[in-house]
């Protein structure tokens, strides 16, 4: 073997036995550098005649592009196995399951809530908010509810301590229905108006409001929570009667279940907050639970007396209100059929809302 095959093949070995760039490039110093074996052969042509020279010439080139192509070689294969390596460890196993999102969701309470806030929303009502924690005033005096009637016995409303501790005739009570808002909300709609009217001398902008929300009654078994959701509402103007009434309150019965093959039934009724009052019933033509007579809210025409704790002349402004069962609305969607399904906190169950 010549020499020159002989600086080939050690370059070969040389560089294969490199298992690093840096490795490499060392070796590469041993061949190819300023001192390397290549470059002193090239050196040593120094003294040889020109026809020697352009015969060994040839020759150590033939053996310098050998060498480079070794050297290129295990470049592309370490490089290679680099990527590799890389590859391996990075590597994105399409065939994993996706991660879950542990997301929460609403309630389905509350999904029935945003519900009638979007439909009674659509038709021109405000949303009012208020405390849970009231007071004799709203809960029951201004809705024309007598001293001695029996929702106000200890029996049927939770009283709570007052803040001072000092004994009082008329204790904080939980609202025990969301009419108190509506107190709230018509009383400082009332005074907004009375504060403006001399400048702008225009009658009163119609009270158009909805009050969802928590309320609390002592009251527990299958079909009563201690605390439930009720949804209110309350139309006042001019001249707006209970034909008005049964438009918004059909139109809201179709959209919220989304069916136009129902019909509406208004059942007298009693309330100490408006006279004349009627239940509503409505009935399906189709479904589950078609042919049933089924309550979904107590409603009536104001009654003077509260329409006057508004703040309001009852000979002029005259209006209606309804009250609802938001947690029933919810089972009769839903097809629920227990009530405590939904105070239970069980995510098998409330995750199927989502
Ligand atoms: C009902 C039934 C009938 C009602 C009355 C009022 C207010 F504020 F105008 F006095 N709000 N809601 C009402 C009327 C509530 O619930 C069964």
């Amino acid at each position: 073997m010549s020499d020159l095959q002989a600086i080939v093949d050690s370059a070969s070995a040389a560089f294969s036995a490199c298992t690093t760039p840096a490795d490499l490039e060392n070796a590469k110093a041993q061949y190819l550098g300023k001192t390397g074996r290549i470059t002193e052969l090239m050196k040593g042509m120094a003294a040889l005649s020109i026809e020697e020279k352009k015969q060994l010439g040839a020759q150590i080139n033939v053996t310098k592009q050998a060498v480079e192509a070794a050297l290129n070689q295990r470049r592309d294969a370490l490089a290679d196995a680099t990527m590799n390596a890389q590859l391996a460890t990075e590597a994105l196993d399409v065939s994993l399951p996706g991660r879950a999102r542990a997301g929460g969701g609403l309630h389905p309470v509350m999904l029935t809530q945003e519900r009638i806030e979007g439909i009674f929303g659509s038709m021109g009502f405000d949303v009012a908010d208020g405390p849970e924690i009231e007071n004799d005033w709203f809960n029951f005096t201004a809705l024309n509810t007598p001293e001695d009637h029996p929702a106000r016995s200890m029996h049927d409303t939770f009283y709570v301590d007052p803040l001072d501790g000092k004994p009082t005739d008329t204790p904080p009570l939980l609202r025990t229905h969301t009419s108190p808002m509506q107190i709230r909300h018509a009383t400082a709609h009332v005074k907004a108006w009375k504060a403006n009217v001399d400048k702008v001398s225009q009658p009163m902008p119609e009270i158009r409001v909805i009050a969802p929300g928590r309320t609390y009654r002592v009251d527990s078994d299958a079909t009563h929570s201690p605390m439930f959701h009720q949804c209110e509402g309350l139309w006042i103007g001019e001249n707006v009667s209970f034909k008005d009434l049964k438009v918004v309150f059909t139109d809201f019965c179709k959209t919220f279940f989304e069916s136009d093959d129902l019909v509406l039934r208004f059942r007298p009724s009693f309330f100490p907050f408006t006279e004349p009052s009627a239940e509503i019933d409505i009935q399906f033509a189709t479904g589950p639970l078609a042919g049933r007579w089924l309550e979904v809210a107590g409603s009536g025409q104001v009654h003077p007396n509260v329409v006057r704790n508004m703040g309001l002349d009852p000979e002029r402004y005259i209006g209606f209100a309804f009250g609802m069962g938001m947690d029933r609305l919810t089972m009769l969607r839903y097809g629920v059929n227990d009530l405590r399904l939904f105070f239970d906190g069980d995510l098998r169950f409330l995750s199927q809302f989502q």
